[in-house]
C-alpha cells in the first residue's frame, strides 16, 4: 500500500471545501486504507483526505496510545458542542508549528464507517478536538486560522522559507 503525499500550508489545495461520498465502494476502502497507513507512517493522530489531495469527506483518526483504534468518519457531522477547552494543537500539513486552539471541550458527531454504516458517539479529550480539526479540513479551514494574523503570516513566511 503506497504512502501517499501530505499537502504542505500555504498550499491553495488545502482551501478546497470536500464533498460528500454518495456511495462508500472499495475505492472508498483503499483510500481509507491508504490514509491510515500514511498517518500511521507521518506519524499523526488523525488525517483528512484534503490533505492528501482528495477532496472527498474522508478522515482516519487513532488517538489511542497503542495505535490500536482505528476510526473511519465519512461524511462526518458535528451534531453538537459542549463547553470550551484551549489546548496546543499541530498539524501535518504545517509542519514544526504547535499553537493554542480554542476548541468545544466535548461533542457529539456522526459519520459512516469503513462499511457505509452511520454510527454516532460522544467525544472528548483528544479524540474531540481531532474530530473538529478534521472537520475543519474538510471545509478548508487550518487551525492557523483562529490565530491573529501576525502570528499566521510569520507561519506561512516560515513554511514557504523551509520550502524546498
Ligand atoms: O497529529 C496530529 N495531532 C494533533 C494534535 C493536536 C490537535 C490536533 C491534531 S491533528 C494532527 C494530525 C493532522 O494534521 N490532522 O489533520
Ligand atoms: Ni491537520
Amino acid at each position: 500500500m503506497p504512502l501517499l503525499d501530505i499537502l504542505v500550508y500555504p498550499d491553495d489545495r488545502l482551501r478546497q471545501v470536500a464533498a460528500p461520498v454518495s456511495s462508500v465502494d472499495n475505492a472508498t476502502r483503499n483510500l481509507v486504507d491508504d490514509m491510515f497507513e500514511t498517518m500511521y507512517d507521518a506519524p499523526g493522530v488523525g488525517l483528512a483526505a484534503t490533505q492528501v489531495d482528495v477532496h472527498q469527506r474522508i478522515v482516519v483518526i487513532d488517538v489511542s496510545e497503542d495505535k490500536d483504534q482505528p476510526l473511519t468518519l465519512i461524511n462526518p457531522e458535528i451534531v453538537s458542542t459542549h463547553g470550551k477547552l484551549a489546548g496546543e494543537e499541530g498539524c501535518l500539513s504545517i509542519p514544526g508549528i504547535y499553537e493554542t486552539v480554542d476548541r468545544a471541550e466535548s461533542i457529539v458527531f456522526k459519520a459512516l464507517d469503513k462499511d457505509g454504516v452511520a454510527y454516532e458517539r460522544e467525544a472528548d479529550g483528544l479524540l474531540a478536538v481531532c474530530v473538529q480539526h478534521e472537520v475543519d479540513h474538510l471545509d478548508g479551514k487550518l487551525f492557523v486560522d483562529y490565530l491573529s494574523a501576525l502570528k499566521k503570516r510569520r507561519i506561512r513566511k516560515k513554511m514557504l522559507k523551509h520550502e524546498k
